[in-house]
């Protein structure tokens, strides 16, 4: 069953994406996909809503890379224009992002095994036209998994079926469940339907004491 939340999340992210799409004057931090397939382009999704003091704010984002056990090497820069760090990703790092750079995402040309790790983006804007020129900074992380096939793994099949086997077994415990109350409920229909003759030879005082108590 561990499989079916992740699923709702992803769904329910995908619909956020759609909603975004429609109305572009929204913007929506949705949290970019953690796998990625050997030999495909990946997009690393990076997304910072500006709030209303920042829109007079110019942007500048940094990438960093980060292997397993190692440490954060910038690989990309946008500042007005691109820059590119020497890196094994050289040549395979394409921009991504939306002209207003609340979207800030970089994709991966074909990923390789070993481009798993965390992956950060750091956002930081600064007011073009004041004296002081304060700096509003976030940052993002993402923990990157390259498989080497698309597919579902083998825990996430067992627990579909696992899904479908409890739904035809909690529909069938329903249906006998409903056919058995209903056939005990008819039973005491039809004895309380024998027993009203009975209840109307019963002497009105007695009749008093099933009554439902009326308040006055
Ligand atoms: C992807 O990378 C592999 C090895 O790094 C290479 O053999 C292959 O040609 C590349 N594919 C594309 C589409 O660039
Ligand atoms: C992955 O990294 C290892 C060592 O870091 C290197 O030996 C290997 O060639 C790399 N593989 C690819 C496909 O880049
Ligand atoms: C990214 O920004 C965060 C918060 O501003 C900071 O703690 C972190 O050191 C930065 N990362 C790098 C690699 O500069
Ligand atoms: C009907 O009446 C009989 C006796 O008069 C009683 O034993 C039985 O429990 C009653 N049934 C119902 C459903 O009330
Ligand atoms: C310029 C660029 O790479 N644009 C791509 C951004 O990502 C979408 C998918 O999310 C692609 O369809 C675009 O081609």
């Amino acid at each position: 069953m561990a499989a079916v939340l992740p699923r709702l999340v992803c769904a329910s992210s995908v619909a956020l994406v759609v909603w975004a799409g429609f109305c572009s004057a929204v913007c929506v931090e949705v949290p970019s996909e953690t796998e990625a397939v050997q030999g495909t382009h990946m997009k690393l999704l990076c997304i910072s809503c500006m709030k209303r003091e920042e829109v007079t704010a110019s942007t500048m984002v940094e990438w960093f890379y980060r292997p397993d056990g190692g440490k954060d090497e910038p690989i990309y820069k946008y500042e007005k224009k691109i820059h590119e760090f020497p890196s094994r990703f050289s040549g395979r790092l394409q921009w991504n992002g939306s002209k207003d750079m609340q979207d800030v995402s970089i994709t991966v040309l074909n990923v390789t095994l070993n481009d798993s790790g965390i992956y950060t983006c750091n956002i930081t804007r600064e007011f073009e036209f004041e004296i002081h020129r304060p700096l509003f900074t976030s940052s993002r992380e993402i923990h990157l998994t390259v498989v080497e096939e698309a597919g579902e793994d083998f825990t996430s099949v067992i627990s579909e079926i696992m899904m479908y086997i409890l739904l035809v077994f909690l529909t069938l415990w329903l249906l006998i469940e409903m056919v058995y109350c209903y056939r005990k409920v008819s039973k005491a229909e039809e004895a309380a339907q024998e027993n009203a003759t009975d209840y109307l030879a019963i002497p009105s005082e007695n009749k008093e004491n099933c009554a439902v108590p009326v308040e006055e």
